[in-house]
């Protein structure tokens, strides 16, 4: 399936079914998703685009299926897109996922689809803002990039989304792997979620310690903590006014083209990255590289000299 006239056109009235197969034309990332992307890249720019994180289980599905109810009563469009590296298998479609599916799935004015990393994430995150371009295209109002925190993909949201939430749980020792993990720094706040369990007053405490030693003055943002028992409701409302106060912060300090001019600047440098990778491993560099092997094995030659012939060639391929 190419990204044909048809395709696209249908893509800007929101059929379904185009939504659903120009995301699957992105996430084989060839030419046709090149072509796509290109030809809708003039009708993006309006959603608003939000990252949900953190560690598996600490209710970001549950967080995610409340906001996009409390959103649909304000009529508001919303798509949404399940990273889960953990679960090549079931495509990131987990039990949560399928119960949400259910509830909000059938509503015309919500899109739902999961990603799996198959083994490699920095790929994925290229491949989720991609998917966030064709909802956007298609009129979604706000884009919710849910992301499992484990190791770097929780960092490659905040290269997707303009607001990055990140949420915990009471259970000790979160939020000393937070810090460890480089998501202070992606926050743009935190939710404390499953806040009906014991210790929560203990983990804002040390989570608000370990914030007020960030510098901070009236013209820098400064991320809150926002208690919430997501599977009762509760806390949803603050949550979307904090996303809220963010957008608008951003706004008036110039700062969201600021971020989206540098989010965009990582982006194309990836593009490039990626689309020379596949073309230097093409079938004569990848042949040239076979035939190498023995000879720096058995010290004719320097891997240097070999790298820098696959490189002249890829050049002289190009020219
Ligand atoms: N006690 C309690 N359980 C919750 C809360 N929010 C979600 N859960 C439950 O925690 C489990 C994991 O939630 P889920 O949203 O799938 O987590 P995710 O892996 O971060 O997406 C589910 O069984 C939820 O019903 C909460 O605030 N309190
Ligand atoms: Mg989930």
């Amino acid at each position: 399936m190419s990204a044909n006239k048809e395709l696209i056109e249908n893509l800007f009235k929101a059929n379904r079914r185009s939504v659903a197969r120009s995301i699957s034309i992105v996430e084989n990332d060839n030419s046709d998703s090149s072509a796509l992307l290109k030809k809708i890249h003039s009708n993006i720019g309006q959603a608003y685009r939000i990252g949900i994180t953190g560690p598996p289980g600490a209710g970001k599905s549950t967080i995610t299926n409340q906001l996009t109810k409390h959103y649909r009563k304000l009529n508001k469009k919303v798509g949404i897109i399940a990273v889960d590296p953990t679960s090549p298998f079931t495509g990131g479609a987990l039990l949560g996922d399928r119960i949400r599916m259910n509830e909000i799935g059938i509503d015309e004015g919500v899109f739902i689809r999961s990603m799996a990393t198959r083994g490699s994430l920095g790929g994925l995150s290229k491949k989720a803002i991609d998917a966030s371009d064709v909802l956007d295209a298609a009129g979604f109002d706000l884009i919710i990039l849910e992301t499992v925190g484990v190791g770097q993909s929780e960092l490659d949201i905040a290269q997707a989304a303009d607001t990055t939430i990140v949420v915990l749980v009471p259970e000790s020792g979160d939020s000393v792997q937070a810090m460890k993990a480089g998501l202070m720094e992606i926050a743009d706040f935190f939710v404390l979620n499953k806040s009906d369990r014991p210790g929560s007053e203990q983990a804002i405490a040390s989570l608000q310690t370990i914030l007020m030693m960030k510098d901070h003055d009236e013209k820098t943002w400064m991320p809150k903590i926002i208690k919430t028992i997501a599977s009762e409701n509760k806390g949803i409302l603050e949550i979307a006014g904090e996303i809220e106060r963010h957008k608008t912060f951003m706004n008036e300090n110039n700062f969201f083209i600021q971020k989206r001019e540098s989010q965009t600047k990582i982006r194309i440098k990836e593009i490039v990255e990626s689309k020379i990778r596949k073309q230097i491993w093409s079938e004569s560099g990848e042949k040239f590289l076979n035939s190498s092997l023995e000879k720096v094995v058995l010290g004719d030659l320097s891997p240097y000299y070999i790298a820098e012939e696959i490189i002249l060639d890829f050049i002289n391929r190009n020219n």
